[in-house]
């Protein structure tokens, strides 16, 4: 893997054969811009959305997961002005309309607005916040966006990580890959989703035809895992529900509640460990279950008995998903502020302060620390599994990659939440028609859906999908939008600049 982001000159060589709509689209972005700004763009940057195969909501939480690049992105034209102003559009102008800052203007973003440059902003400030330094340059941009936003694919993390390339080149700084992925997962939290680093991580480093396994903790690192070889081969359907869930203006009761729950989990499981008080938890900010998990077995006379990985995971997180039963399996039905400050032994105040509430304000009367402790656990199981049978190919590969993914579906149903009737629904209907696994991907609440498909039944699961859902509750959308919303995908290339 490149240490920075690479340069491509040919489409072919982030699309694969799939190029012809995609030149017609990248010249017509670039008399777009000529046309706005009046010359041509100096480059322009790329960065893919993506498809989480499995581990959902673990990344705060520390723990590894499966996503890969896919082939919708943004682009982000540009070129430096020799002014101090940077103007930014983009080829959807009705939806979001052109915008102009000076350089200052850029570090103020106003999170409490759904406001597409804030978006650009966080891009901008991720780069020159990395390096301590204001910016020094104007410059014009013109976006282009292919992924749906609100689907989980990712829009956001494609958007900023492309701004990122952009800026750093107008600037004339270098990030490794790595930099520019944390910037970014920093950046977005500018924008009021205490978000994981998932997305960024493999919108900069996917790479052509493997999965890649991210770990987070104790560092960033990425691992290209290929799915096992098969006869007919493995695809993956995407199936967009078209429900949209905004995660920004949902946070307080979605994604941010649940980033919280996992967090207040990790301080009541350390203390119910006995290791609350040891350096690395005591100082840890946030504490996460993975921090949590390692501290509990850096602990003397806890035993981690097998060397091997894999192995090693497996029984470390088996004993937590024992130990969380013990911590919280008094409270299914969830813990009040004041039952959580009581066990941490804080002011409820001080709890508040603890999960940075002020910036990332939650609504509930209860959390559900059990069940949300349980999904973590068990997902990041089922991640380290999923791995090993890519790695290993063992008979009916197929068949267990699906059952680890199911699995995380109900998962993510029962105990994290974060699905909807229509993500079970699309779910049902895929796997009845030949689906080996299926499962919602991102965020949830709505968004999209992934399907492990053997090649020679996508047709079958897309036409079952069709027939079933889209013509029952979209039966006005059309063949395009269709073919927007389901369609076949494979691992593609991460974020890189081209040059014609
Ligand atoms: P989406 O909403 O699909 O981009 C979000 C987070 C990820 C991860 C997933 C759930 C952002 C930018 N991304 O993905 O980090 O936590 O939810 O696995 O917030």
């Amino acid at each position: 893997m490149s240490l920075f982001a690479p340069t491509v000159h040919g489409l072919s060589d982030i699309y694969g054969a799939d190029v012809d709509a995609q030149a017609v689209r990248y010249a017509r972005l670039a008399a777009t811009f000529k046309a706005t700004f009046g010359s041509q763009p100096e480059f322009i940057a790329r960065a893919p959305g993506r498809v989480n195969i499995i581990g959902e909501h673990i990344d705060y939480c520390g723990f590894p997961v499966f996503p890969m690049a896919i082939a919708p992105d943004t682009l982000v034209a540009a070129r430096a002005n020799r002014s101090d102003l940077i103007r930014v559009s983009n080829m959807d102008s009705a939806k979001y309309p052109p915008r102009e800052f000076s350089v200052a203007d850029m570090f103020e973003i106003d999170s409490t607005k759904h406001e597409w440059s804030n978006y650009f902003k966080c891009g901008y400030r991720g780069v020159l916040d990395h390096v301590s330094r204001q910016g020094s340059k104007g410059f014009d941009a013109l976006l282009d966006g292919t992924v749906p936003a609100g689907g989980g694919l990712s829009s956001s993390a494609a958007f900023v990580c492309a701004t990122q390339l952009a800026v750093q080149r107008i600037e004339g700084l270098s990030l490794t890959q790595a930099e520019l992925a944390s910037a970014a997962a920093q950046a977005e939290r500018h924008v009021g989703v205490n978000a994981g680093g998932m997305d960024q991580a493999v919108s900069i480093m996917g790479q052509q035809d493997s999965a890649l396994f991210i770990e987070f903790h104790p560092t960033l690192k990425a691992t290209p895992v290929r799915l096992p070889e098969a006869d007919p081969p493995f695809a993956f359907v995407i199936a967009n529900t078209l429900v949209v869930s905004n995660k920004h203006t949902t946070a307080p009761t979605n994604y941010n509640l649940r980033v919280v729950e996992t967090r207040i989990g990790a301080l009541m499981l350390a203390k119910h460990l006995g290791i609350a008080e040891r350096v690395a938890c005591a100082n840890a900010d946030p504490l996460t279950f993975k921090v949590v998990m390692d501290e509990y077995f850096a602990k003397p006379n806890v035993g981690d008995s097998n060397d091997d990985e894999v192995q090693g995971w497996i029984e470390r997180l088996e004993i937590m998903l024992r130990e969380t039963e013990k911590a919280f399996g008094t409270h299914p039905q969830g813990y009040t502020r004041d039952e959580m400050a009581a066990v941490l032994s804080v002011a409820t105040a001080e709890l508040s302060a603890k999960i940075h509430e002020n910036q990332f304000p939650v609504r509930a009367d209860r959390f559900k620390l059990l069940q949300r402790a349980q999904h973590a656990f068990s997902e990041a199981l089922r991640v380290v599994k999923f791995r090993w049978i890519c790695e290993q190919a063992p008979e009916e590969a197929g068949l267990k990659l699906g059952d680890l993914m199911n699995q995380s579906q109900d998962s993510c149903r029962d105990l994290f939440e974060c699905s909807c009737p229509e993500l079970d629904e699309v779910c049902k209907i895929a796997r009845k028609a030949g689906s080996f696994g299926s499962r919602l991907t991102g965020a949830g609440w709505g968004g999209c859906s992934v399907h492990l498909v053997p090649a020679n039944k996508v047709d079958d699961v897309k036409k079952a999908l069709a027939d079933q859902y889209y013509a029952t509750y979209f039966s006005d959308l059309s063949t395009e939008q269709l073919s927007e919303a389901l369609f076949a995908t494979k691992p593609g290339r991460g974020a890189c600049y081209y040059f014609a």
